[in-house]
This record gives structure tokens, sequence and C-alpha cells, in this order.
């Protein structure tokens, strides 16, 4: 299966971040959360540290760095967050959205009895206040930039197994809370099986940002192909991640108004199909909207370097709304 990216995508040519410009130890620099502080961009992003061209990985941390025009950017001179004791192995892939001023970090927490969603306020992004810890298996959960209705809105990716045939068919649900802590209401969003390019499962990607029709978000599909072999370190990697665009209702963000039926970013560079630890890996993490209808679009690629493509916002409202 070979995907192509929408025509209405500009991908920066190289990375916006990689190992080599981190202060300390690092290999995999990926999966990042972004948000405008001030006027001041800032990133968060999953560093699995190790060896690159060893090609061994020994463990992971968040690490910070900021921007003034959210295309160069500088790395903090120590990592800014890690979690370990002996119930947490580790937590990674934030996700960032400010709401009225304050920062909000979604983020996965590997534990020893499952993985779980985990909502954070920080001020300093060196602790975290954390808000709440799903049950597990759940991840991905990303937070509207604002309340609707009342309440603090989340998508997220809970992972059934047994009731989906022991296959990865993970779907995406939205949910609701008055104070960040306790959270239902639960609906689904959108089912793997109406994506026509996921076979295996797909999850929000970069929290939604706000247009007049509706919330515009990302999400990330993937396909499975058994026949595929060695792609990347691992003796075998059969997945292709794309990034879709859909777009949610503003008073009910549960229902889907519209998305695109085709993929919005697919593996096409070098650094996306061929180098790196999993490649053919594209996964959102971060989405702004500028005012000059811009929307800058930070994807982790090949599970390896951070990477931006940039839209217009019509253009993605328009692919949504596109009848087919
Ligand atoms: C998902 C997560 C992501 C990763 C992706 C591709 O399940 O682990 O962190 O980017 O797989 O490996």
């Amino acid at each position: 299966m070979m995907f192509k990216s929408s025509p209405v995508i500009k991908k920066l040519e190289k990375p916006v971040l990689t190992y080599q410009d981190i202060p300390y130890n690092a290999a995999l620099i990926f999966n990042a959360g972004v948000a405008k502080v001030d006027g001041k961009y800032v990133m968060l992003f999953r560093n699995d540290y190790g060896d690159y061209a060893k090609q061994e990985l020994k463990g992971t941390n968040l690490g910070l760095a900021t921007s003034d025009d959210g295309i160069h950017w500088i790395a903090e001179p120590q990592p800014a967050l890690a979690m370990k004791d002996d119930e947490i192995k580790r937590i990674y892939d934030p996700r960032l959205t400010v709401i009225d001023g304050t920062i909000h970090i979604c983020f996965a927490m590997d534990t020893q009895h499952g993985i779980r969603g985990g909502i954070a306020t920080t001020k300093d992004f060196k602790s975290l206040d954390i808000r709440s810890l799903s049950a597990p298996d759940n991840r991905n959960m990303v937070l509207f930039p604002e309340k609707i209705n009342g309440n603090y809105v989340r998508l997220e990716r809970p992972m059934p197994i047994y009731s989906r045939k022991r296959q990865d068919r993970f779907d995406i649900w939205c949910s609701q809370s008055p104070d960040l802590r306790y959270w239902g209401d639960t609906k689904l969003v959108m089912g793997t099986e109406e994506v026509p390019f996921a076979n295996d499962k797909i999850g929000p990607a970069a929290p939604p940002i706000k247009t007049e029709r509706g919330w515009l978000t990302t999400f990330h599909a993937v396909w499975r192909d058994e026949t595929r072999g060695k792609h990347g370190w691992e003796k075998q990697w059969t997945k292709i991640y794309c990034a879709g665009i859909m777009l949610l209702d503003l008073n009910d963000p549960s229902k889907v108004i519209g998305f695109s039926k085709e993929p919005l970013i697919a593996p096409e560079l070098y650094h996306e199909t061929t180098e790196g630890f999993r490649t053919d890996v594209i996964f959102p993490g971060g989405m702004l909207l500028e005012d000059n209808g811009e929307v800058k679009i930070y994807y982790g690629a090949a599970d390896t370097v951070e990477c931006l493509a940039t839209a217009n916002v019509d253009d993605l409202v328009n692919l949504c709304l596109q009848k087919d």
C-alpha cells in the first residue's frame, strides 16, 4: 500500500529537531507537544535516550525546546521531566493545550499494570500537578483548548483487546469532566472501520484548533501489512502510520461533521521512510493556528525525529467537508 500526502500540505524538507540538536544524552527525538505561550513557541518532546549509532535505547525522558518562529528550535541544557518508580516505568508522547493561560500536558504513562493516560498542569515544565490518570489501557489523550458547555473535553483512545477479537481495532472516543479529575459521558467519535487508510487502529493526534466550521483536528491511522519485513532497527516493523484530518461539531465534539477519506500526511521523505528506528511513522502531536490562517502541524517521523508541515486552515476545513 502506498500513501501520499494531501496536496494542501507543505512539508519542511528537514526535521525541526533531532538528537544532534540536544545538549544531553539523546537518541530519538519525536512525538512532541507544542504550544504558543506569551508569543513564544514551546515544545515538549519525547527523548528515547541511548546511543543512536549503536541503535541502543536506555530510557525515556521529556525535553523542552523554545523558538521565536516555530521553525528554529533551541533545546534547554537539561531534560525537563522524567517519571520512574516501582510502579511507573516512564511517561511519553506529551501533548500541550493552553486553557485560560494554564499549560496542560496530556501524556501516556507505562506502568507495571498497564498503560494509563494522564493529564497534568504545569507552570514551568519541571514539575507536574497530575489531575487525573485513567484506568489501563488508554492513551493518546488530547484536551480541547476551552471548556465546552461548562466542561473540559478530551479525545482519547482506549485499547480494547478481548472485545475486538484480539486485534488492534482501537477507536477514538470523547469524554467530559467538570474539573479535569472525574471523567465521564464517554462517547464514540470514530471507529477504525470508517477510515479507508486504516486497517489496524486509529487514535487522536494533536489537540484540536477552533474554526468557524468546527473543531479541526488530526488523528493517526495505522495500516498493517504482515508481508513487510525489516523497516528500521527492529527485525520486523509491519505498520504504516499516516495522519488524517477531521472536523468535529463545535457544540458536541463527539460528532464528526466530516473527515478526509485520504491521508493528510503520509511518510514520503527520506527521514520518514528510510532512516530511523521505526520507519513509515507519521505521528502529529502539535497543531497551531497562526493569525494569517497558516496551520503548523508538528509530527514525529519514524519515531526518530520531529518535523513540521504547514497548510492553510480553509484548505484543511474544505478537505473535511469534501463529498466523495
Ligand atoms: C504507538 C506509540 C507511539 C509511536 C507509535 C509508532 O503505539 O507507541 O509512541 O510513535 O506507536 O511506533
